[in-house]
């Protein structure tokens, strides 16, 4: 019988543990460890430098209130999106469903994760087979700069600071994607766990909150990254970003397993004590 194996990401004083059958991909490139697993209850894991970036089991969750919340909440129809990072493909696919995106851009620094990713993640990764798809490989912050006034949304699914994604946490990357948006455009980050990285995710809402008219901390449920939520910035200039301005038609309703609008606005009601992190008003 194959021995049993099991991986863990250790993060911040905490382990989040995963049984796996087999190790499918095991790469140090430029940038970072790149490891894929086969696991035992929860498809396949993909991790870079020891951090659970996916599982097959719930990536569905971050992948569509990462691509639809902005979506939903930018008031003109969106026809040009930019995702930074996200070299699995699951943003891209989310946002593939919309024909309304006339353009769907992606800027990830790291080509191997793409590469491994269509190899070994087909499910998430197919979100490069839309012919809308154009591909950079580069460094979001330097991309990002050299685009003003381009995209209705631009999403970023970083990895957490630390590595390649560090420059992509700071407020100067927030001004540079106000200025790469299209008037009325909204952004969507990668904000961290309230209980994991307070202070990360307190930055990234200070932010978001300085320099755009809305924005807000979303949290979505993803039980396999440590503490079981992660946050999503959202802000605009445009638009009250808690409130859909549209919704998903019925056809793609049956489709979506987690977005609906209900949630969209529930997103934003956050316990008293991360309200209070936020800096938001205390409950009366
Ligand atoms: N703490 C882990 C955060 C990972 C966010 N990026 C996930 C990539 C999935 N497309």
């Amino acid at each position: 019988m194959a021995e049993e194996r099991w991986v863990s990401e250790v993060n911040a004083g905490w382990g989040l543990t995963v049984k796996v059958r087999r190790q499918l991909c095991d790469i140090q490139t430029p940038f970072q460890h790149l490891e894929i697993f086969e696991t035992v209850n929860l498809g396949r894991l993909l991790m870079l430098d020891g951090i659970v970036q996916l599982t097959s089991f719930d990536e569905f969750a971050y992948h569509e209130m990462m691509a639809d919340l902005p979506f939903y909440a930018c008031a003109r129809v969106p026809e040009r999106a930019l995702v930074i990072g996200g070299g699995d493909g699951g943003v891209l696919r989310e946002l593939g469903r919309h024909p309304e995106l006339k353009s769907l851009e992606i800027c990830e620094i790291d080509e191997a994760v793409i590469a491994s990713s269509r190899e070994f993640l087909p499910e998430t990764a197919c979100g490069f087979d839309d012919p809308r798809v154009k591909i950079h490989v580069g460094d979001g912050s330097a991309f990002i700069k050299a685009h003003p006034g381009t995209y209705d949304l631009i999403i970023v699914d970083s990895t957490d600071p630390g590595g390649p994604g560090e420059p992509l946490f700071g407020e100067p990357f927030y001004r540079d994607m106000k200025n790469a948006l299209r008037p009325g455009g909204v952004i969507a980050t990668q904000a961290e766990s309230y209980y994991l990285l307070p202070e990360i995710a307190a930055r990234v809402v200070g932010f978001a909150g300085r320099i755009f008219k809305s924005s807000g901390f979303a949290q979505i449920n993803v039980p396999t990254y440590p503490t079981g939520i992660i946050g999503c910035c959202v802000a605009s200039d445009g638009t009250d970003v808690r409130e859909p301005a549209r919704i998903p038609d019925p056809e793609l309703r049956k489709v979506l397993r987690y977005y609906t609008p209900e949630i969209h606005r529930g997103a934003f009601e956050l316990p008293g004590f991360a309200r209070r992190l936020f800096g938001e008003a205390p409950e009366k």
